[in-house]
């Protein structure tokens, strides 16, 4: 099978770092197709960021959805565009928040999400109550900027390690959720250094995807996600959506 990984921002780094995560994750015989946005921010942190990287998500969900793709991944911890991409892909499209936060209520009671800056706190905790998780997670933000995670010489690591260690102490946290796709790479570490479960969403979505893919579930086209007869676009994001 096929999956089409998309990071919505525009960072390639970004991209090579979901990319491993999601080939390690991948069963034999799942091609994992690892995409940079065309178009929209470096990094997503707060509203504004994720309306704006909406674009560019869709016209490379339309552009999986043309070649074929079994399923998408939504690689940014917001699940930005989720429900927009379900309504025009045929397969499962699933984002890493939720299928981390599955993950997480699998094998634990209660986990906390570490996630990056604290403006990304208040659109976790909406996404946690729609997918009825909230009494079962706490959000904490390390204060690291997206893109310091792709800095070695960055302070990144040391603040998620001290976060995660408050959380395990305060929390109740019987796990951890890592909050952005960019620290898919620290999870295995991080979960040897604390003894506890520690969750990257990237994995978790591809693991979701076949697991749908291979029972030969698809997205419901009954109510909100139903496709809809074409609609005229007009303005600028025509011509982009033209040449998609
Ligand atoms: C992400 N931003 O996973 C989110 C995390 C965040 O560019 N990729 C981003 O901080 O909202």
């Amino acid at each position: 099978m096929r999956i089409r990984v998309i990071n919505p921002n525009t960072t390639a780094a970004m991209t090579a770092t979901i990319a491993r995560a999601a080939e390690e994750a991948a069963a034999t015989g799942t091609i994992i197709e690892a995409i940079t946005s065309p178009t929209g921010p470096v990094s997503i942190e707060g509203y504004f960021d994720e309306a704006m990287s909406l674009p560019g998500l869709l016209i490379e969900v339309r552009k999986g959805e043309a070649a074929g793709a079994n399923a998408h991944v939504i690689a940014c911890f917001d699940d930005t565009g989720l429900d927009a991409a379900r309504q025009i892909a045929a397969g499962p499209v699933i984002g890493i928040g939720e299928a981390a936060y599955h993950a997480a209520t699998l094998i634990a009671n209660r986990f906390t999400v570490i996630t990056t800056l604290a403006r990304s706190i208040p659109a976790l905790e909406h996404n946690l109550m729609k997918y009825g998780f909230e009494r079962r997670a706490t959000i904490r933000a390390a204060e690291v900027p997206v893109l310091a995670l792709e800095d070695e010489g960055s302070d990144a690591r040391a603040r998620i390690n001290a976060e995660i260690a408050r959380a395990l102490a305060e929390d109740r946290a019987e796990a951890i959720v890592l909050g952005c796709a960019g620290m898919a790479k620290l999870a295995r570490d991080l979960s040897d250094q604390h003894g506890c479960p520690v969750i990257d969403g990237v994995g978790a979505a591809v693991k979701l995807a076949e697991m749908l893919v291979a029972l030969g579930h698809k997205t419901s086209k009954r109510g909100g996600y139903e496709t809809g007869a074409p609609k005229t676009i007009t303005g600028p994001l025509a011509s982009l959506l033209d040449k998609s």
